[in-house]
């Protein structure tokens, strides 16, 4: 392509992304599916690596591949970044209108109304234009610089849209995270055995604070824009400002709305409390602000706060309540979890009558006892949790509650294994606790994938005594299914039908479907890539297990000691007796492992499923994956805001494969053998 013809090709890429990133994040109406958008960024990237000379800083592939930083630097917020006065009802909202119009000598006050995003502040400095810096509010005066983190933020446009962007403009928000984000976050965390977020706004803190912008780039972050700082223009209200903001190209509550008087600000408080649990993000209140500038300048701030403006906070999630009781339960892994049952309370509008209480170390670490009273607390998309105890309302007869040493379903001996925090039933499948779990776990969709068992049935069938353990579904007739409550014919047939189609299956599903304690679906994954064969696997010696790489000597001892109990010897036979099945890779057999001898690293956010489970599919056809481009790569695998790996690539002519690329090689790895 000729120079011109690479610009204009370059500027309407970068237009059309810049966009459709707007028409996503600000006006909530996207015009394209995720993968055009994909396909648009990474034709971007393409021609920016075949000539670097047209890359500039703004552009949206420079989103990501800033390098680690080693410390967060200071930063001097020349307008401090102020809070805000609560109002904790009723009563303090009725004050603060009166105050404000008392002040301002008016009979009503128009405000603006907009809720309070559970998130962090965050000031984001437009110069001409142009995103120069964004920095955290610190302690109100003195912040840390987080520029490259919220550049990989997509809903912070890099350049402001309207060619009349101020020469300097402020802007100041709140960095979140989404419910729908935060659960995915989660589960994704829980599938890589990381640690999971107690709630969205520890999510997004803790995704923003990160040295490493690739990691943040990863997290899934929203900023919505409330107000400005320094700046070079005059708005005359506060509802201009929210305007210019959105016309900007930042995005702006769709909640926001001009009320009058206190009863304008009470009917929008209790509405939106109302709809509160719907709302896709966690809000803790909402905040009115005088909408003319020149009546807050006449109102002014006191104790850095703003005398025009108040959060008015929802009741809290905490509430203080009763523990009536302590039970244990028994999980699938046979791990004994204690459970409060509560005297039922209201905590943010949802009734609580249960929380965990984790393990016997946190009980006894809280000191929490049959009878007390105590703080309950709904954080996030979490279970509800028992804060701390009312100390001073206990009563002087209360015992500290004491672990049992039996199972409480099979009574079996309860064991601590010495360094964990966990009691464990030991009584393996004969636990029926363990057995309905463990059955939930085996028909999941990651695992064998059967449809129509879920835990009303799976109870029946065990209750039933037609099921004691995963081996049994294969036995089940029809006729048996059909004789059951509420199972009709049609249902019982689909039931039949899902489990003889499961029959069919991988290594990694059948390894993960046996439920071994610390084996998820990438440790699986691994293990079948590894082994190659289920024969294989089950005689590995701790030695074998320990040379892999990936695995430590905690999660190999848990598969030794799987494969060297009878009853799961037992179980696995019957399997196989049944007629389950899958394709055999056995190791060193080049027809199965077609991507043996092939070396991939895989850079970006892939869309259908997170990096590790990428690796272990490219493992399991015989692939290494390393985590940096060299001269030995044969194949980089590229996702959403692919960083320097790109360009390191393309210079030393490594096969690049984007996401839909990839998802074809994994459909026919043969044809990408070298
Ligand atoms: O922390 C805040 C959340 C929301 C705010 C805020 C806000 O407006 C919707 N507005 C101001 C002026 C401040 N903090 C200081």
């Amino acid at each position: 392509m000729a120079s011109d013809a690479v610009a204009a090709r370059i500027a309407v890429l970068r237009r059309e992304i810049d966009e459709h990133n707007y028409r996503y994040h600000v006006l909530d109406a996207p015009l394209i599916s995720d993968a055009e958008y994909d396909r648009l960024f990474h034709e971007l990237v393409a021609i920016e690596t075949a000539h670097p000379e047209f890359i500039t800083p703004d552009s949206p592939t420079q989103r990501v591949g800033a390098e680690p930083l080693p410390f967060f630097a200071d930063v001097v917020h020349e307008q401090p970044m102020l809070s805000l006065n609560n109002a904790f009802g009723e009563d303090d909202l009725r004050a603060f209108d009166r105050r404000v119009r008392e002040q301002l000598d008016k009979d009503e006050v128009v405000y603006v109304a907009e809720p309070k995003l559970d998130g962090l502040a965050i000031s984001i400095l437009y110069e001409n234009g142009r995103l120069t810096r964004a920095a955290t509010r610190g302690d109100g005066s003195r912040g840390e610089d987080v520029t490259a983190n919220v550049r990989t933020i997509r809903a912070v446009p890099m350049v402001l849209r309207d060619g009349l962007a101020p020469a300097v403009l402020e802007v100041r928000g709140e960095v979140y995270m989404k419910r729908a984000d935060f659960a995915r976050l989660n589960r994704d965390q829980e599938s890589v055995a990381a640690k999971l977020f107690a709630n969205p706004r520890n999510a997004a803190a803790g995704s923003l604070r990160q040295l490493d912008p690739a990691i943040t780039a990863r997290r899934p972050l929203s900023f919505y824009a409330y107000g400005i700082g320094r700046t070079s223009v005059a708005p005359a209200s506060q509802m201009e400002v929210l305007e210019a903001l959105r016309g900007y190209g930042l995005p702006v509550a769709r909640e926001v709305r001009l009320v009058s008087g206190f009863t304008g600000c009470l009917r929008y408080y209790e509405e939106i409390g109302g709809r509160r649990e719907g709302l896709p993000f966690e809000i803790d209140g909402v905040v009115f602000k005088v909408n003319s500038v020149t009546d807050q300048q006449l109102l002014g701030y006191v104790s850095r706060a703003p005398r025009w403006a108040i959060a008015c906070k929802f009741p809290p999630r905490e509430e203080i309540t009763e523990v009536l009781d302590i039970e244990v339960q028994v999980g699938r892994t046979g791990a004994l979890t204690p459970v409060a049952r509560l005297a039922p309370v209201s905590v943010g509008g949802v009734v609580v009558a249960n929380a965990t209480l984790h393990n016997a170390d946190e009980i006894s670490r809280k000191d929490i006892r049959i009878g007390d009273r105590v703080y309950v607390r709904r954080a996030g998309d979490v279970i509800p949790e028992v804060v701390s105890v009312v100390a001073e309302s206990r009563a002087p007869d209360v015992r500290p509650f004491v672990m049992p040493d039996r199972c409480p379903v099979c009574h079996s001996p309860a064991e601590r294994i010495p360094g964990e925090a966990v009691v464990r039933c030991t009584g393996g499948l004969i636990c029926p606790a363990q057995r309905v779990q463990s059955i939930l776990h085996f028909v999941a969709r990651k695992a064998m994938n059967i449809d129509g068992v879920g835990e009303k049935l799976t109870n029946q069938l065990c209750d039933s005594g037609l099921v004691t353990d995963v081996s049994d579904l294969y036995r089940l007739t029809q006729a048996q299914l059909a004789d059951l409550e509420r199972m009709g014919d049609k249902s019982a047939a689909r039931v039949i039908k899902g489990i003889e189609q499961s029959k069919t299956t991988t290594l990694d599903r059948f390894i993960f479907a046996l439920g071994i304690r610390e084996v998820g679906e990438v440790t699986a994954a691994l293990l079948a890539a590894h082994f190659g064969s289920l024969e294989r696997l089950r005689d590995a010696g701790m030695e074998d297990l320990e040379g892999i790489p990936e695995i430590g000597p905690v999660i190999a001892a848990r598969i030794h000691e799987f494969f060297r109990q009878p009853a799961n010897q037992g179980i696995i036979e019957r399997l196989l007796a049944a007629g389950v099945r899958w394709e055999s890779k056995a190791k060193g057999e080049d027809a199965n492992q077609p991507l043996r001898g092939l070396t991939f690293v895989i850079t970006g956010t892939l869309q259908a499923m997170g990096r590790e489970a990428a690796a272990a599919a490219l493992r399991g056809l015989g692939a290494r994956v390393t985590g940096s481009i060299s001269a030995a790569t044969n194949y980089l695998i590229t996702g959403a805001d692919a960083g320097s790996k790109y360009a390191k690539a393309r210079g030393l002519g490594i096969r690049i494969l984007d996401e839909r690329e990839f998802l074809e090689l994994l459909e026919a790895p043969a044809r990408y053998a070298l």
